[in-house]
């Protein structure tokens, strides 16, 4: 049987395709059939680019409409999407194109130079299309295509996406996603979060990541419902719409920044029937704050590029504050001691999972893949917590090394090599602090030479060149040296228990 994405979503489209599936506010309403004829167009223009099934098509575009029209096309071609973060930079860019040797890249016009340099430096010499909302090469050629193409059948095990996730060593790796592995998170989270055609998502999120790209975009399309799709997060702008809408999905900081505007009303959040929350820890005060003001529990959920959903507070029934709800259906979650031996109720350990939303290992690192999965078929997910006696699972922190910001990983060991390698650091060490925005912000502690001549203004200009901003540090102290425990290791619970306490108010000026 055909396990491919699209013929499972398309089964869920409207039978009347005159339905919108989209709305820009200030834009058009693209409706069911356009996403159909134009996902068509754009598979048969991949294929006479010389895209053949497996192949990947690498894509850093804006969050335009027209990329769903793409990541769909790629869906029916039986192509690998590989989603980009926009603000991925050249030697970013240059990692995942050597490692994913994708035989198309879709790149915004402003950044074809800089793309196509790339593409001509790899071995396989990937074909460059560029799409912007006006257009672009890519849609000019789908334009001249078949509004018709007839679906390439795929397994339950082939690869519909590999997103890149980095990690406490080494360089990001592919986490490869199969048919499976979506379609089968995507069906429970409608079921579970109760998503019917009459539903109208608010849909801020970026689409490069998992949140904005399958949780959401799934939720939608398998319901045939409707998405209020804006370009990015916009505290006043998204009250102005929630009106319209009956789901908002975020991340923690888009709960805070709603918090802190004054047109969030009880009556401006009335209409949504759903908010949910998820990619970061939300501060039980965010919970509370956010139902004293109108009336409503965010319902949070806990997820991970490799895994998709895997808890999930209920719709129906008690979201309980500070925890991230039971295991979804058919997903299994334990928490294990050192020995791997599962814990009692409430006590703390590593969770892992296990369930057909788990994904088929990191690309090209079966090495990696193995270290991740214990002997028995469970995956390490890096997040410490505890289950309670109901099901309820609270995430009490990471075993990995790992700052998220806003929603977005940012792995310290990257920061502290780029740090290292700047004239005049004999060695640093990066940590998350807390932030009122953000939930974490990055700070870099940097032990420097005698008359180093660095400043702090001046290494976060020097990083933010290199690598993607969002990921260079807000904060850069000096310090004599490190601390460091009796084997010789920083210290940095010391560090963030330092520099902590006075980074929690306003965001440095960057
Ligand atoms: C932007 N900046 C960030 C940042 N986002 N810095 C740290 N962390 C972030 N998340 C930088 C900008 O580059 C800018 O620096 C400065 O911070 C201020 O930017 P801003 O204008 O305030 O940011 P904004 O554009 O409003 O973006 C903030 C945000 C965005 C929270 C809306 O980051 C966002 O949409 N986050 C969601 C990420 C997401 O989708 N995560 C899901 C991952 S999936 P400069 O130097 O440029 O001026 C996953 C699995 C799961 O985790 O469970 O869901
Ligand atoms: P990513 O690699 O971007 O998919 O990030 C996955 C990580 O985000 C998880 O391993 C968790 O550490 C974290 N995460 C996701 N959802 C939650 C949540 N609701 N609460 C706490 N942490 C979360």
């Amino acid at each position: 049987m055909d396990a491919n994405l699209y013929t499972l979503v398309e089964r869920h489209f409207p039978a009347e395709r005159t339905q919108p599936c989209l709305v820009v506010p200030g834009g058009p309403a693209v409706d069911y059939a356009t996403l159909e004829r134009m996902s068509a167009q754009v598979a048969h223009a991949l294929a006479a680019a010389g895209c053949v099934p497996g192949d990947r098509v690498a894509v850093q575009v804006d969050k335009h409409w027209q990329v769903l029209a793409l990541y769909l096309g790629c869906l029916r071609a039986g192509l690998v999407y590989l989603p980009l973060n926009t603000a991925y930079q050249k030697s970013e860019l240059d990692h995942f194109f050597r490692d994913a040797e994708p035989r198309v890249i879709v790149c915004r016009d402003q950044a074809l130079g800089v793309i196509a340099t790339l593409a001509e430096q790899l071995p396989a010499k990937p074909v460059v299309l560029t799409l912007d909302a006006q257009g672009g090469e890519l849609m000019d050629r789908a334009a001249r295509c078949d509004t018709v193409f007839a679906t390439v059948p795929r397994a339950a095990d082939d690869l519909a996406a590999i997103l890149y996730t980095s990690g406490t060593t080494g360089r990001a790796k592919g986490a490869m996603l199969t048919h499976r592995n979506l379609g089968s998170n995507a069906l429970t989270l409608v079921d579970q979060w109760g998503f019917t055609r009459g539903d109208v998502l608010l849909h801020a999120l970026p689409v490069y990541h998992v949140h904005g790209l399958f949780v959401a975009v799934h939720c939608a399309l398998l319901s045939g419902g409707r998405m209020l799709w804006l370009d990015k997060f916009d505290a006043k702008d998204v009250v102005s719409h929630l009106p319209h809408a009956t789901v908002m999905m975020g991340v923690p900081t888009f709960y805070t920044r709603l918090l802190a505007e004054p047109s969030f009303t009880r009556e401006a959040a009335a209409h949504p029937r759903l908010y949910v929350s998820g990619s970061a820890p939300l501060l039980p005060e965010t919970f509370a704050e956010f139902e004293q003001r109108t009336g409503v529990r965010i319902l949070e959920r806990y997820g991970m590029t490799e895994t998709g959903m895997n808890t999930s507070n209920p719709l129906r029934g008690e979201r309980r504050g500070g925890t991230v709800g039971p295991a979804l259906p058919g997903v299994d979650v334990r928490v294990v001691d050192g020995d791997g031996r599962a814990c009692g109720p409430d006590v703390v350990g590593a969770i892992e999972v296990r369930g057909p939303n788990v994904f088929a290992g990191y690309w090209r690192l079966p090495e990696r893949t193995r270290e991740e999965f214990t002997a028995d078929g469970w995956f390490r997910t890096g997040d410490m917590g505890r289950l309670a006696a109901d099901g309820y699972l609270t995430i009490v922190g990471r075993a990995k090394d790992l700052i998220i910001s806003g929603g977005l990983n940012i792995y310290p060991k990257e920061i502290e090599e780029h740090l290292d390698a700047l004239p005049g650091v004999v060695e640093s060490a990066v940590v998350g602090i807390p932030d009122a925005d953000f939930g974490e912000a990055v700070l870099a502690v940097i032990v420097a030479r005698e008359g180093h001549g660095l400043t702090e203004a001046g290494v976060i200009a020097t990083l933010k060149a290199d690598i993607a901003r969002f990921k260079v540090p807000k904060r850069v102290v000096f310090a004599r040296d490190l601390p460091r425990n009796a084997m010789g290791k920083v210290q940095k619970n010391v560090l963030r228990a330092t520099y902590g306490g006075d980074a929690a108010g306003p965001r440095a000026p960057s």
